[in-house]
């Protein structure tokens, strides 16, 4: 999964970019000249952890989230009160977009991080409504030199439609659109489809005490809150400092982790399980797809020999202890090419290949 920071310039991206790498050994930090900052982390999934204490194998692998942290705005020559509209070649193969709202007093005066979403919510609709506007244009003007009938028509009424839903101060993400019409406007790259959520960068002494405007920014995406300074200097220390300073604050986990946590319910990402001797290992999936698609995301053999899916519930191991006793217990299914997976089930897939 790959997650792209966009914010007002200034208001925390790349401090919160650095608490979400913080804490974590795995992440993997690439830091360009004037490029954007780039860095994978793991997600410390707990279920991992436990099955892994359970099976002892040799390998131990955890999901891992792409984190972007755009170049700054004005780098790019952007306006400073604009948020940075990063290139589509960027956000092309960003699963979901966490908008940083900074909640600090700087200097800006006092924050006003719900006016602040309000404003870039805006912004993405307006910019997204002006290449929508661009390409209608273009496809009149097709009209008028007489190129009809060459498969525009149901772009003309797709984007027609996006429009005027925009109008209304609609996103595209919150329109139905089917497989078909989301292929014809794909190669936009419309900011407002990209799922979002949004992270509250607070300051020490305000952090922990926003619930209502956390309700309220909740309203419109799934929201976090961060200490977004504070946790970035966790990762200078020793983690069993950087814990005790954690729970001084009362944050009781990674900043890593909680973001997963918002960003698979945002991408509607689900986890399945493999375990066994030589790895355990987490999978996202997005929700709703099948055993089989499991199988490709696996490998695409095992997907193409598919037989059949073994599979248990992470809850039933824990609750039996062993998978001797769930197979006595008769919670041991197997499953087909169709069944839909289930958020922590544990699979062995079995193929012809
Ligand atoms: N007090 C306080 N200051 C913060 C916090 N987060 C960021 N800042 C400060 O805000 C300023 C901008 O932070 P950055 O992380 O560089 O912001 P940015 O969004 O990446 O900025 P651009 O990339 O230039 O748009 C820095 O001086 C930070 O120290 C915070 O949680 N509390
Ligand atoms: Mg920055």
């Amino acid at each position: 999964m790959k997650i792209g920071l966009i914010g007002l310039a200034a208001s925390g991206k790349t401090t919160v970019f650095q608490a979400l790498t913080a804490l974590d050994s795995g992440a993997a930090l690439r830091r360009g000249k004037k490029s954007d900052n780039i860095a994978v982390v793991e997600v410390r999934d707990e279920r991992v952890s436990r099955l892994s204490t359970m099976y002892n194998p040799a390998r131990t692998t955890y999901a891992t989230i792409e984190i972007v942290d755009f170049a700054g705005a004005e780098r790019n020559g952007a306006n400073k009160s604009e948020i940075y509209r990063p290139p589509s070649a960027i956000t092309g193969n960003i699963d979901a977009l966490a908008v940083v709202l900074g909640n600090f007093s700087g200097a800006q005066g006092e924050p006003d991080p719900v006016g602040d979403l309000k404003k870039i919510e805006a912004e993405m609709l307006l910019g997204d409504m002006v290449i929508a506007e661009n390409r209608l244009e273009r496809i009149r003007d097709g009209y008028k030199r007489g190129r009809n009938g060459n498969g525009t028509e149901r772009e003309d009424a797709l984007l027609r439609r996006i429009v005027s839903e925009m109008n209304d101060g609609r996103p595209i993400r919150a329109l139905e659109l089917d497989c078909e019409e989301k292929k014809i406007i794909r190669v936009f790259q419309f900011l407002t489809m990209k799922p979002l959520m949004a992270v509250l960068n607070s300051e020490e002494t305000r952090f922990g005490k926003n619930s209502v405007m956390l309700k309220e920014i909740a309203g419109a995406c799934e929201a976090i809150e961060f200490a977004g300074r504070f946790e970035m200097e966790l990762s200078h220390m020793q983690e069993e400092e950087a814990r005790d300073f954690m729970n001084d604050m009362g944050i009781g986990k990674s900043a890593c982790d909680r973001l997963a946590e918002i960003a698979y319910r945002t991408v509607n990402y689900i986890s399945f399980y493999t375990v066994g001797s030589d790895e355990v290992r987490a999978w996202p999936l997005r929700r709703g797809m099948t055993a089989v698609e499991a199988a490709g995301t696996i490998h695409s053999d095992l997907a193409r020999g598919f037989i059949r899916a073994e599979c248990f519930s992470y809850d039933d191991l824990v609750e039996c202890g062993s998978e001797k006793k769930i197979r006595e217990r008769g919670r041991f299914r197997l499953e087909g090419k169709n069944y839909i997976v289930r958020d922590r089930d544990i699979l062995s897939i079995r193929s012809g290949l």
